[in-house]
């Protein structure tokens, strides 16, 4: 069953099994990423107030809930006392798992399904497109800081809850396979994004190879820095919080820097169909890199930072792998709302990293330049 299946959606019910403050008011749907559904929980009274944000976790992608909340307890837990002792505030700066009534940070359904709670954090949002310089320069020094601050924890702690996550090679493997088992029919539609994608196959071990190479160590990473996973202070207009903690684990410094990229560089949307608006903006981009390294410079080896302009591509690349292998798989992982959906989607994609390909010198050029001289 793939994750499109939202008929055992009851979250009403759910809500009332976490240690809600005040009588449950409203339910209402929420966001809009592609894996988990998710909703807005409104308690108290209206001259008391209190929100919260309910998940039920996609059990197609992650086939180990506990694990994946064991990782988002450790990790937020360990952001608290950071941002705490940094001065700042950890229910806005990091999400705050609400318990269940017996305790624990999820709770399961009668058919088997996972739901979790965390404090809804006011006075920020996300965005999908960076429309300006500076959103793009937040939310990357967001993805930054949370590297830094997690660079202590010992990645070996954290359980790899979706094996293989950012292996590209592995990516480029399973979309292969399902040019060959083809099973819906759709390989014929998509033979220019099939080509396109075999073409870098060399490309794709770039990363994995440094890793192999013990260049770049595995550290605690989000893997999943796409732009609207940071919300923005509304009144400051600065990063504030990383969110969509399911996928931290042991991963590159590459990984997290590249998807920012990927999201945040391009200033048309993920599903856009004309492809004359897709483009890598080197502005953002010269912005991205300045906010990441500003807060995730001084941990990075010269290698990871060599490597960090062409990480962009290369996570461009795997994710439009990834959206073309979804499509010729029937869409049974990201949400769909129109036919083609995965395969406009793996357009974008493949025309930003052709974008970034030309631009590549230019990119390297910018990230050089903002990483300060070391002894
Ligand atoms: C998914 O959940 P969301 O929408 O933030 C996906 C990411 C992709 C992204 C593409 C667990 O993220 O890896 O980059 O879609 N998450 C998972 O938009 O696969
Ligand atoms: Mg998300």
């Amino acid at each position: 069953m793939g994750m499109n299946d939202r008929s055992r959606l009851h979250p009403g019910a759910v809500a009332a099994g976490f240690a809600l403050e005040g009588k449950i008011l409203r339910i209402e749907p929420f966001g809009g990423g592609h894996i988990n559904d998710t909703f807005k929980v409104q308690t108290g009274s209206p001259a008391r107030p209190r929100s919260y944000l309910l998940q039920r976790i996609n059990r197609f992608v992650f086939e180990a809930p506990e694990r994946v909340m064991a990782n988002i307890a450790r990790v937020t837990a360990h952001l608290r006392a950071k941002i705490a002792a940094e001065g700042g505030d950890p229910d806005r700066e990091t999400l705050t798992v609400v318990p269940a009534g017996n305790g624990a940070a999820w709770l399961r359904d009668g058919h088997n399904e996972y739901w979790r709670t965390f404090l809804f954090i006011e006075g920020a949002q996300a965005c999908n497109i960076a429309g300006q310089r500076d959103q793009a320069y937040h939310a990357a020094r967001a993805f930054g800081r949370f590297q830094r601050m997690l660079a202590d924890v010992d990645p070996a702690e954290l359980h790899e809850t979706i094996p293989g996550f950012h292996n590209t090679p592995m990516r480029m493997g399973r979309l292969v396979e399902a040019v060959e088992a083809d099973p819906c029919g759709r390989a014929g539609q998509a033979r220019p994004e099939i080509d396109f994608a075999l073409a870098r196959d060399a490309d794709c071990a770039l990363l994995t190879d440094i890793a192999a190479s013990s260049n770049a160590p595995l550290r605690v990473v989000h893997n999943d820095t796409k732009l609207d996973n940071v919300l923005i202070d509304t009144s400051t207009g600065k990063g504030l919080c990383v969110i969509d903690l399911d996928t931290v684990m042991p991963g590159l410094s590459m990984h997290d820097f590249g998807d920012c990229c990927r999201s945040a560089v391009n200033p048309a949307a993920e599903d856009e169909r004309d492809l004359s608006k897709v483009r890598a903006d080197l502005g953002l981009f010269e912005h991205i890199a300045a906010g990441f390294v500003s807060e995730a410079g001084g941990l990075l080896r010269q290698a990871e930072l060599d490597a960090l302009a062409m990480s962009a591509k290369i996570l461009t690349l795997e994710q439009g792998i990834r959206f073309l292998t979804d499509y010729l798989l029937g869409d049974v992982y990201y949400r769909v709302s129109r036919p083609a959906h995965n395969l406009d989607r793996c357009r974008v994609q493949f025309a930003l990293a052709e974008d970034m390909e030309r631009k590549m010198d230019r990119m390297r050029r910018l990230v050089a330049s903002r990483i300060p001289p070391r002894d």
